[in-house]
């Protein structure tokens, strides 16, 4: 059976990386709009979206995320997929504002865990208010597995019937503090997925680019960017995260693999269309 198109996603922000690190971390609203939109014109379908004040600071206030896809929207037709995750320590209220902004779609982590030298919390009553919330604004949620438990935590959400199938897992891995980024990893997390789900796989930094090959080989979709990776390769910064992606594009069109539209993207994921304003 041939697989089905390829769905990239673009972290082109994430909460962590500054500008110290590569100077085209987008921060302003224009340099995170300018970023998506070329990452959409390079074949992105969706864009994982943090929000940042102007000096770099990570922020999930609405007003940003509001102005961002809006913008973003206005320019193009990526599908706009808001992170709940936010920054460490940040607390669940000020996480899931976010929603308001009228996503496509929204991450929702399947653990606490270490995070680096902090811990990035996620409790089950925290799971479980973020999927309510999102429910209540009919906004599919991405599972995020960081560790083999997660993926535990998610499977037990579907027996309690929090989940069913379809349903888009989002397999990040290489965070110091979650799972390491290798095959063996990735074959065990497939292994669980269960029927009818898709998944896309994150490997931070230089597991970017190896992971994103055995994901397409696979059957799975891939998410790159800044958030994950800063480098196009060893001792070389990236200079754009429209560069990653397009990186991904020519590895799929060398394996014959075709790369989805953000209206495909919708189609293979199960994401259901919404109203724009
Ligand atoms: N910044 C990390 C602590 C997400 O976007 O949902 C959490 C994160 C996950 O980036
Ligand atoms: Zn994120």
């Amino acid at each position: 059976m041939r697989r089905p198109k390829l769905v990239i996603t673009a972290a082109c922000i994430g909460a962590e990386v500054m500008k110290e690190d590569n100077p085209a971390v987008p921060y302003t609203v224009d340099e995170i709009v300018d970023q998506i939109v070329g990452a959409r014109e390079a074949g992105a379908a969706i864009a994982h979206i943090h929000g940042r004040l102007p000096d770099g600071t990570p922020t999930q206030a609405l007003e940003v995320y509001r102005e961002i896809i809006d913008r973003v929207r206005e320019r193009c037709d990526v599908l706009c997929q808001v992170s709940t995750g936010g920054a460490v320590g940040m607390s669940a209220k000020e996480r899931i504002q976010v929603l308001g902004a009228n996503p496509d779609m929204a991450t929702l982590s399947m653990g606490t865990m270490n995070f680096g030298r902090d811990v990035f919390e996620n409790t089950l009553p925290m799971i479980e208010l973020f999927l309510e919330k999102m429910r209540a604004r009919d906004i599919p949620p991405e599972l995020e597995i960081f560790d083999a438990g997660m993926m535990d935590t998610a499977l037990r959400l579907f027996r309690k019937g929090l989940f069913q199938p379809p349903q888009h897992f989002d397999f990040v891995l290489g965070v110091p503090g979650g799972m390491a980024a290798d095959i063996e990893g990735l074959v065990y997390l497939r292994s669980r997925l269960p029927a009818d789900c898709t998944f896309s796989v994150a490997g931070m930094g230089p597991s970017q680019l190896p992971m994103a090959a055995t994901a397409i080989l696979m059957g799975g979709h891939v998410r790159v960017g800044f958030e994950d990776n800063l480098y196009y390769r060893k001792g070389q910064l990236a200079t754009s995260n429209a560069e990653l992606v397009a990186r991904v594009v020519r590895l799929a069109n060398e394996l014959d693999v075709a790369v989805a539209t953000p209206e495909e993207g919708r189609e293979i994921l199960a994401i259901p269309a919404r109203e724009h304003a």
